[in-house]
């Protein structure tokens, strides 16, 4: 059996790693223009200055998309490019113009726009208030999104509110590793999560507020998930409590962190003994902000942890990769079996639909002597993990769509342009795009709802 008819296909980018123009048409800067002049804080020192130069290149590459075949594509706006310092409301037109241009050009095109209002690219002037640790920042978010509801919500029905803010906080405020680059105490780093998740909320309430058109309203949480070994009733006890509860492991990695605030109105009680004094203390009205209902449960999701029961404590152990096991070239596992117990355990935990809105993979791609970039580990990627997918929806959980990360290849945050994540090949300069064999692939399978996987 296919996949259902209505099963949505795409593909995903973000603003920052794509549209290049960072200092065009009245954008503010954002925290990733300013930590990318930080000497050593991105690889070759690599900025995404020009990227892939997409705010001039659209009406080419929503082409290319309908070229692949895609039914949709997820993209972020730049809260700077809208709103240049991020809390005073004063819009920038010509930023709203690109998103018009580009929302109108994907309809033309047939493909449906699903907008992400925050992928990390924060106004730099939001962060000299204290950014996520300014309670602020919230009402700031707010405004932001009812901007951008009000400009776009006439023609787009699909919004996510935060991508990864797993990322966000932890690589950006406890590791240092992205922008804005600074490492805080372990209180104030929660103390930032739970403003981006207030944020989030009141993102919610004004999406709802200014679209015309009845919003499907999201958040794209990493989806760190333990899968089990073999799958036996006790391994799957097993992966199912790590994924949930395994702090010690995964520490704020553990979805349950960022997610169950969303979905179940707290933060996990099984984090306190690990937190200690540093869980957070919060207001009834800021829960009840906080986890409004949402539509779907998205996710975006790379690779997984092996796991099994155990004679420890917490019933259950890690394990390693056996020596030669196979491996992406961003020296990320291949896990697809993970896929089918991540979207079960978060379906069986949030009861929504699953969507996942990342998934994909770096790959040492180059354009061969006929012209051709022959990605077989890109195929035999996807092939895999879809079959995974379909695998869960054949056993009952649904599933609504499926974004492969990336469309193009981009700018990939601290690792520069070095890895190539895209369905299309960019040689930058001089721009040229070329859809990679893995593109003309995912094509079939979308033309086919998947029938053959
Ligand atoms: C992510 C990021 C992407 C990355 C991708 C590959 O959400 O993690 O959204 O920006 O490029 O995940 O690392």
């Amino acid at each position: 059996m296919p996949f259902d008819k209505n099963f949505v296909w795409g593909a995903a980018t973000s603003s920052y790693q794509i549209e290049g123009a960072a200092v065009e048409d009245g954008k503010g800067n954002s925290i990733w223009d300013v930590f990318c002049e930080k000497p050593g804080a991105i690889k070759k020192g690599h900025t995404g200055a020009v990227a892939c130069d997409h705010y001039h290149r659209y009406p080419e590459d929503t082409r290319l998309m309908k070229e692949v075949g895609l039914k949709a594509y997820r993209f972020s706006l730049s809260w700077p490019r809208i709103v240049p310092n991020g809390f005073d409301g004063v819009v920038n037109e010509k930023g709203l113009d690109f998103y018009d241009r580009l929302i109108d050009s994907l309809l033309e095109n047939g493909i449906d726009p699903y907008i992400t209002l925050y992928h990390w690219d924060m106004p730099q002037e939001v962060f000299s208030r204290g950014g996520w640790l300014n309670p602020e920042s919230a009402r700031w978010f707010e405004e932001y999104a009812g901007i951008a509801a009000a400009r776009f919500g006439d023609r787009v029905s699909n919004w996510i509110t935060i991508n990864e803010p797993q990322v966000a906080i932890i690589l950006g405020l406890e590791d240092g590793t992205h922008a804005p680059g600074i490492q805080l105490p372990r209180a104030q780093v929660l103390q930032a999560g739970h403003h981006l998740l207030l944020a989030h909320g009141r993102a919610v309430s004004a999406i709802r507020e200014h679209a015309s058109l009845k919003p499907s309203i999201s958040m794209a949480p990493v989806g760190t998930v333990y899968y089990p070994v073999d799958e036996t009733p006790e391994n799957i006890e097993a992966a199912r409590a790590a994924t949930f509860g395994g702090w010690d492991h995964k520490k704020l990695w553990i979805p349950s962190w960022f997610s169950d605030p969303l979905f179940l109105g707290h933060y996990p009680e099984s984090a306190r003994e690990w937190l200690g004094d540093d869980f957070p203390v919060v207001t009834e009205e800021e829960m009840r902000i906080i986890s409004q209902p949402l539509d779907t449960c998205a996710i975006n999701f790379y690779h997984g942890f092996p796991v099994r029961a155990a004679d420890t404590p917490s019933g259950w152990e890690p394990i390693q990769h056996p020596d030669g096991y196979p491996h992406t070239s961003f020296d990320w596992p291949v896990t697809p079996s993970a896929l089918y117990w991540l979207v079960t355990f978060f379906h069986e935990r949030y009861q929504l639909p699953i969507l996942i809105t990342e998934n994909g993979l770096a790959n040492t791609d180059w354009v061969d002597c006929d012209g051709a970039i022959l990605d077989s580990p890109r195929i035999d990627f996807i092939r895999r993990y879809l079959g995974q997918l379909k695998r869960a929806v054949d056993s009952g959980v649904p599933v609504d769509g499926y974004f492969h990360w990336s469309l193009m290849d981009n700018f990939e945050w601290a690792e520069g342009y070095c890895p190539r994540f895209g369905l299309i090949h960019v040689d930058y300069p001089p721009q040229k795009r070329t859809l990679k064999q893995a593109a003309h692939h995912y094509g079939e399978i979308i033309a086919t709802n998947g029938e053959n996987l």
